[in-house]
């Protein structure tokens, strides 16, 4: 039978399901995110790769700082020069990426948004006197007559975030304050000076995404925070889930680095992990599995849900409310040909789509030429992203309508994402998909005895190389028989 749209549904049903609200979530991107980040850059080499692989999406967003901060691991001075190094590199690209993708920023919008935070630790740098250009700059921001949500990122300590909120609690009044932190999403990695714990515990209104906890001496947190799916995993002896290989130094060089221009050339060598701070920014990229304002979703960067964690001996204190934090997912990897539960897994599952998008994106910063390199095909479906079905129903789901501009052929896969809807989809009541590596698949709708929502996943990838991805969600809601 053919799909069955939120549109005829709504006319039939809306009536006795008037509290569903369908058709919601089929725009994740109406407009541009506006996007802040701050930066231990030069801690070491993995904030300026991060920060390559920001620009090269930077067409995506509305960038509107990119503060030098301190963290646990650079105490008492920041390097804006780095930042400014990279961002030249960034100059010299431009043109070309802007044949491949239009939107990228000016190489003098972004040297103007390069600001400077306090050379202090942590809350030592927050309170009287510990105003810096970053901390007045976000605030300048943040009081923009814009309505848009700014996605604040900290790749180090977030102290900057925590002096500019310390201000703007003593300067304003309280309705001015709470419709500024209603606009502010932040992510921060793990949390790499004490001022993270001190925002959320002290302004609970903030959207707050973190796997909290520090790591000192050591003390091993880091290997428990979602963010280290980006490229680790590797420590499980055989039962590593993801391939290491597309993350280590000879992928890297081969793809990214050598040969490619000058803002490839940027990517320094990996000395830990590489870009631990990517999964602040990678839920922002315009892919059609993203949904910024739904964490518990799912996207590149990671999936999170919201809750108080149990205080663990890393952190540097309890939680008192909740926020959007680590959440596993059942993965099967390809790679080892078994199937893994973890909350890096969150990351690593999309682990080769993200690494190809960053090589392709490097490789148009390096070609003014169109043909020269690959563009990601545009996954496009038969139907909404919302539908609604009765138990029982055949459902079809299709991304027939997917085209690709470098005319390339595309291959299909549908995923029903079974830790994101509120059906029960496990091992007992799977969902039997025909056909699932074929443009159009159809199910049978699950039994329940209350309205559900099951999240499909269409992934389509083109032939061209480096191969390259992207998606659509459908949600599907089932109503009883
Ligand atoms: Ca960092
Ligand atoms: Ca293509």
């Amino acid at each position: 039978m053919s799909p069955i749209t939120t549109r005829k549904f709504h006319r039939i049903l809306l009536p006795i399901f008037g509290f569903l609200t369908l058709g919601m979530s089929a725009q994740y991107f109406t407009e541009k995110p506006r996007v802040f980040v701050l930066t231990d850059i030069e801690n070491e080499p993995d904030d300026a790769q991060s920060l390559v692989r920001f620009l090269t999406y930077s067409n995506m967003w509305d960038i509107e700082g990119i503060v030098a901060t301190t963290s646990c691991w650079q105490r008492d001075k920041t390097a804006e020069w780095r930042i400014h190094e990279i961002v030249d590199a960034y100059g010299k690209v431009r043109e070309n990426l802007m044949v491949h993708e239009q939107g990228y920023p000016t190489y003098e919008h972004l040297k103007s948004i390069i600001k400077i935070g306090v050379p202090k630790f942590g809350m030592t740098g927050v309170g009287e006197g510990q105003d810096s250009e970053g901390s007045e700059w976000l605030i300048k921001v943040l009081e923009k007559d814009d309505d848009r949500p700014v996605y604040i990122q900290a790749w180090g300590g977030a102290n900057v975030l925590a002096q500019a909120l310390w201000k703007m609690r003593r300067t304003k009044s309280l309705s001015e304050l709470n419709e500024i932190i209603k606009k502010m999403r932040v992510y921060t990695i793990s949390d790499q000076d004490d001022s993270g714990p001190w925002i959320r515990n002290t302004f609970p209104g903030i959207f707050y995404v973190v796997s909290p906890g520090y790591e000192e001496n050591g003390g091993g947190q880091y290997h428990y925070a979602t963010w280290s799916g980006i490229s680790g995993d590797k420590f499980h002896g055989r039962f590593n889930g993801p391939d290491f290989t597309i993350v280590d130094n000879p992928w890297l060089d081969e793809h990214i680095r050598k040969d490619h221009g000058p803002l490839g050339a940027e990517h320094p060598h990996t000395e830990y992990l590489m870009e631990g701070d990517t999964p602040s920014f990678l839920g922002l990229v315009n892919n059609g599995l993203s949904s910024p304002e739904n964490p518990n979703y799912g996207s590149w960067g990671g999936r999170y849900e919201l809750y108080i964690p149990q205080y663990k001996k890393y952190m540097y204190e309890p939680e008192l409310r909740p926020i959007w934090t680590n959440a596993q997912d059942e993965v099967y990897s390809e790679h080892t040909q078994m199937t893994h539960t973890s909350n890096h897994a969150t990351i690593w599952r999309w682990r080769e789509a993200y690494q190809h998008d960053f090589a392709a994106r490097i490789d148009w910063s390096n070609t003014s030429k169109y043909s020269d390199a690959n563009h990601p095909p545009v996954a496009k479906l038969n139907h909404e992203n919302e539908l609604l079905v009765r138990s029982g129903d055949t459902v079809t789901l299709s991304g027939q309508a997917s085209t690709d501009p470098d005319g390339d052929e595309l291959s299909y896969e549908w995923i029903a994402y079974k830790e994101v809807g509120t059906l029960n989809i496990g091992r007992r009541n799977s969902i039997e998909l025909k056909n699932a590596n074929t443009h159009s698949v159809s199910f049978t709708a699950p039994t329940t005895d209350k309205v559900g929502t099951i999240h499909f996943i269409l992934r389509v990838t083109d032939s061209g190389s480096p191969s390259l991805t992207r998606y659509q969600r459908v949600i599907v809601n089932v109503i009883p028989k």
